[in-house]
């Protein structure tokens, strides 16, 4: 089948990237949002969101007459569904985001089309978004109903791409692929061959969403291991980073970094997916989000207790002051999304008894939350003010500042940056 006109819904962190690759490879793309500042923006060849080198391709793809944004859907070849799946207050997946996409584009679709779901999703959701779509158009045949001959084809193709890589990871990764049936397979590998360079592997659609989920929960279940070996160390007096990196020579241990724990919107929640469907089965999984979700708290602590130990200078009403390094949920991006360091500096301000600073290059305004609250300053200044240093997040802006620098300052180094 030939695809010349693909409609990607949602145009966030991964389905802007998507489209205008897709774009890049000359064909037109749609796409398609409920937030108008980010549609606007798009139309005028900007971007809305963070990404490196996402703008010029953005810039280009508008520019050549390949990506344009809209509010409303327009028909289209193929259907790209790439919209958030955040859980509910019980952990349970919330998949209103998928539903209402689904319902935009039900009154455009035709025979012939292929609707792909990339957002990350619990088992079953793309035969719940099929379902959607069926309901929508009776008029339109399904693969539950018609099998291979569908009119319609469905398939989950998750996203994996790392934020900050994404432009070489879209392209370069490999993807798995899975069809409602073996023909809507087919038809989804060969949307991806037009831009991913990586092997197109089928399977079923329900594989492909634990796949995911697994790949996820795999890394939070690493990370929350160095995250209990950083406190057991913490508590044993024993440098977890020299452990690590010790432990790491054994050909077949490959322990990951302890940090002030999981952050981002894939890490932190994708587990509960699976820890949703099977509760009685998923103690592991389940335990390492109760160690990861607990070690801001951890880090809190350490803190509170460093600023008891300030000496200050007796004068009246000065509060230690702390200076936390970096809000983002990792490295060189600018995305607070369930960020830990931002968790910190939150439970900070809000236990009152100290006056905290914060440092992070990569946004120029607070976020709400910490609004009025704390003082935005550069790195330097930061660590001038403070009475204790918290490296939060492992900026390549913080790897200069030497150790020696922060004189007799308190130093809580979540991230293990200044003693490599
Ligand atoms: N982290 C650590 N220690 C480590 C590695 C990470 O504390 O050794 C922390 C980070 O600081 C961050 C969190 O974990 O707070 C998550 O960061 P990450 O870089 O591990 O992952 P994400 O959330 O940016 O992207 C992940 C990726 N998944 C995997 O690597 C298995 C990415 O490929 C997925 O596409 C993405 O989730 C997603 O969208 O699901």
């Amino acid at each position: 089948m030939e695809f010349n006109t693909i409609c990607v819904v949602g145009l966030g962190y991964i389905g802007l990237p998507t489209a205008a690759i897709i774009a890049s490879r000359k064909k037109h793309v749609i796409g398609l949002d409920v937030n108008a500042d980010a549609v606007a923006t798009i139309n005028q060849g900007k971007i809305h969101i963070y990404e490196p080198d996402l703008e010029s391709v953005v810039r280009t793809a508008v520019a050549d007459g390949y990506l344009k944004a809209t509010l409303v859907a327009e028909p289209a070849d193929a259907f790209l569904i790439a919209v958030p799946t955040p859980f509910k207050g019980d952990h349970e997946p919330d998949l209103r985001y998928i539903e209402s996409a689904a319902l935009s584009i039900a009154p455009v679709l035709q025979s012939g089309n292929l609707v792909i779901l990339e957002s990350t999703s619990p088992v079953g959701a793309t035969e719940a978004m099929a379902e959607w779509l069926a309901k929508e158009r009776p008029d339109l045949s399904f693969p539950a109903a018609a099998g291979d001959d569908s009119d319609i084809r469905i398939a989950h193709c998750p996203e994996r791409v790392l934020p900050g890589h994404v432009l070489r990871e879209l392209v370069t990764n490999d993807r798995v692929i899975g069809g409602l049936t073996a023909r809507c397979s087919e038809y989804a590998r060969g949307l991806y061959q037009i831009f991913v360079e990586g092997n197109c592997i089928v399977t079923s659609a329900r594989t492909a969403e634990m796949c995911k989920l697994t790949e996820n929960s795999f890394r939070d279940v690493n990370i929350a291991f160095a995250n209990e070996l950083s406190m057991i160390c913490s508590k044993l007096d024993i440098d977890v980073w020299e452990l690590i990196s010790l432990a790491n020579l054994h050909p077949r241990v490959n322990i990951l970094q302890p940090g002030p724990g999981v952050g981002g919107h894939c890490i932190a929640v994708d587990p509960w997916f699976i820890v949703a469907a099977s509760p009685d089965e998923s103690h592991l999984i389940r335990q390492a989000r109760e160690v990861n979700d607990r070690k801001p708290h951890w880090v809190l602590n350490e803190i509170q207790n460093a600023a008891n130990s300030v000496k200050l200078d007796g004068t009246a009403a000065h509060k230690p002051v702390v200076a936390c390094l970096g809000l983002t949920f990792k490295p060189d991006i600018d995305d607070l999304r369930e960020s830990p360091a931002l968790e910190i500096c939150k439970m900070l301000c809000d236990s009152n008894v100290l006056e905290v600073v914060v440092a992070e290059p990569n946004i120029t305004q607070l976020p709400d939350q910490l609004l009025g609250k704390v003082e935005l300053l550069s790195p330097s200044d930061a660590i001038e003010r403070a009475d204790v240093v918290v490296l939060l997040v492992d900026h390549r802006q913080f790897k200069d500042i030497s150790r020696t620098s922060l004189g007799d300052k308190k130093i809580i180094d979540t991230r293990g940056l200044w003693r490599r």
